[in-house]
């Protein structure tokens, strides 16, 4: 029988559970990454699991997101997760490395291999052909204690990739911002992405990753392209050809869907304030004062790109009225770059370099000027994630970017007069790892304190549901709630990341300010939501932080995935409404009651709601599977967890 490339890796990897798409799956992890972020959280629990060693071939640690340090506390979680990596025999990437995917997509991620991050834009390791997922935080601290990974089968849409693109300006965004303009945010959940045809061998693994990566902003599980030959081009050049392994769909094989894209048709595209999702072409924009450009991220900061991005500069000047930041992906694109003059043309322009780190596209300072426009080669434009609500951002390709720094306006860059190419594959990459700390032996490890700093609390722990729970409606929201309208990222709330009690003060503050307040005395309450619920970022922050507040349910008309795999992971109910109708009817302030929870449990099945206030009731779907049910009946998935070792030992 012949397989899609999605379908092969999986087979490779499988646990347990037949692979038909929306059935669970159990499958072994090869890699895991995780980031300050996300991590502390993450190896806390692991941690918490009272293992020896992490149980997975690789594990990499990298600091990128929380770099600002304006106190104690950044540095503080920097030095526990140094401490930790060496204590459990992870690799550990030093602050100033670099972001997190480019440096894996560099030094670790490997054709067929199948990774795990705490991470959304993980996928970006599918630019080699990796199954590379983003999940919360602690799926990964159990994935690491060799624990399989449960997912749904995703269905497989195969995108055929046809023509060339029309090089120089439009770029590898342009083609994913594409597929977003046609599927929008919610178009790839619970699917992977799989790439083919004559146009996929005209891209370079750096263009193909980062239209894995941008394929977190259309919910999808993951993205791949096949392994041919410019990805054992682009290995070789990283002196690991030894990973190379060629990988493909088999001839007419199937797809659950299709998509075409000749890439020849595409042009400079944009997407507008505040979403992703929001795709239109940059000329049906033009003429609009751009304040600020951001080049860079985990979606646009290789060396290829940052290359062309200074031959755009050399000799010129950003405009008076804008700012450029560049930070380029990781210390070997910063080195490489600065060996070859890049950095000296993109300095003399006026560029403001930044070190190799998320920096502006998680709102760590670069905050624009009121009611300005930025526009940003990065990945996710939700409103105030660059530091105020005012400022409307506009993503676009990094070629594109700079074009409008030097215009100071949104601009159509192919009548800009500036010429340049885009070199594809690089012959060698400047490879020195010192930034990059090895696993420590068995012995050495032992040996290792860890080290934590007085911002590191423990991990809240949840409560298994009531057979009938009373809860209060404290929020009625609309679609597309992001992660990041629940639980902002920023300078001032990233360096909470390790302390729940205190990052729960913010959730919801960009959308709701009295959130909070409202149910400070509330034992416990009810959210309500409308489609793709908890879309973009990993954090498992957005479901602990409003689990600790009192947050027991949430009845949506659909979710986002790994929003709604750590709701259950921290014991919170992810309802779905069985008719969407019911959404209209809700108010702030009714009271709810849940009834007959725990027959429902572990399998899943219909709730009944009552709506005591407006008096009336209404059906709610309570879909589960693998071994979800008994997660929420534990009360989460660390205690879940705990209690089986326990049981083993
Ligand atoms: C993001 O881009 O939103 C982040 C910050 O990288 C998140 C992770 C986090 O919130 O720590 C993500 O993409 O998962
Ligand atoms: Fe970092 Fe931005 Fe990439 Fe998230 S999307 S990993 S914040 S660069």
């Amino acid at each position: 029988m012949t397989q899609n490339l999605t379908q092969k890796i999986i087979a490779a990897h499988l646990v347990a559970g037949e692979m038909t798409a929306g059935t669970p799956v159990q499958i072994r992890i090869d890699q895991t990454l995780t980031q300050d972020a996300t991590g502390t959280l993450a190896w806390l629990q692991f941690e918490a699991m009272g293992l020896d060693r992490v149980k997975v071939e690789t594990a990499v640690s990298y600091i990128d997101h929380n770099t600002l340090q304006t106190d104690f506390r950044n540095p503080d979680d920097h030095v526990y997760l140094q401490t930790v990596a060496a204590r459990y025999g992870a690799w550990f990437s030093k602050p100033g490395n670099g972001i997190c995917h480019q440096v894996h997509l560099e030094r670790f991620a490997k054709p067929g291999a199948i990774q795990l991050g705490s991470d959304s834009h993980t996928p970006t390791a599918g630019g080699v052909g990796a199954i590379a997922i983003g999940v919360g935080g602690l799926d990964i601290a159990v994935t690491m204690a060799g624990e399989p990974f449960n997912l749904r089968m995703p269905s497989v849409l195969g995108v055929e990739l046809t023509g060339e693109l029309p090089r120089p300006w439009v770029a590898a965004m342009d083609v994913i911002m594409e597929i977003l303009r046609r599927l929008t945010v919610k178009g790839g959940v619970n699917k992977v992405v799989e790439y083919y045809g004559p146009g996929v061998a005209t891209l370079s693994v750096t263009e193909r990753a980062t239209i894995t990566n941008m394929g977190a902003e259309l919910g999808a599980t993951t993205s791949i392209f096949p392994s041919d030959e410019r990805t054992r081009a682009y290995l070789k050049a990283q002196g690991r050809e030894d990973d190379y392994e060629p990988l493909a769909a088999d001839e007419g094989c199937e797809y659950d869907e299709h998509l075409e894209i000749n890439l020849s048709e595409l042009e400079p595209l944009v997407c507008q304030p505040w979403s992703p999702g929001d795709v239109v072409a940059v000329r049906d924009v033009l003429g609009k004062k751009v304040a600020q450009v951001c080049i860079g991220s985990c979606t646009n900061s290789s060396f290829p790109v940052m290359r062309a991005v200074a031959d755009i500069l050399r000799g010129r000047t950003v405009a008076e009225r804008c700012s450029l930041t560049i930070n380029p992906g990781s210390k070997q694109v910063y080195t490489m770059l600065a060996r070859d003059g890049s950095t000296a043309a993109m300095i003399d322009a006026g560029a403001r370099l930044l070190e190799s780190a998320c920096g502006p596209c998680i709102g760590m300072g670069q905050t624009p000027p009121t009611d300005s426009i930025s526009v940003r080669s990065f990945n996710r434009n939700f409103r105030g994630r660059c530091g105020d609500k005012s400022v409307a951002v506009y993503l676009a390709n990094p070629l594109v970017c700079a074009a409008m720094a030097l215009a100071g306006e949104i601009v159509d860059p192919r009548e800009s007069g500036i010429e340049f190419t885009l070199a594809g594959d690089v012959e060698q990459y400047e490879i020195r790892d010192n930034l990059l700390l090895a696993p420590r032996s068995d012995q050495e490890a032992k040996q290792i304190e860890v080290v934590r700093g007085p911002n590191i609390k423990p991990v809240p722990v949840a409560q298994p549901p009531d057979d009938q729970m009373d809860l209060p409606v404290a929020l009625v929201t609309g679609d597309n709630i992001s992660t990041d309208d629940i639980m902002p990222a920023g300078a001032k709330v990233l360096p909470l990341r390790s302390n729940i009690p205190a990052i729960s003060e913010y959730v919801y503050r960009n959308t709701d300010a009295e959130f909070v307040d409202r149910v400070r005395d509330v034992p416990a309450f009810v959210i309500i939501g409308g489609e793709n619920y908890g879309q973009g970022s990993s954090r498992e922050h957005a479901a602990i932080a409003p689990m600790y507040l009192g947050l027991r349910a949430v009845i949506v008309k659909s979710f986002a995935r790994i929003h709604r795999t750590n709701l259950i992971n921290f014991g919170v109910l992810p309802l779905t409404f069985a008719d969407p109708a019911d959404y209209d009817r809700l108010q702030l302030r009714d009271d709810l009651r849940l009834c007959d929870v725990a027959a429902a449990l572990p399998a899943g099945g219909r709730l009944k709601v009552k709506n005591v206030t407006q008096d009336y009731e209404f059906d709610v779907a309570l879909s589960l599977q693998g071994q979800e049910g008994t997660v929420l009946q534990s009360g989460g998935l660390l205690s879940l967890i705990k209690s089986k070792q326990d049981t083993r030992r």
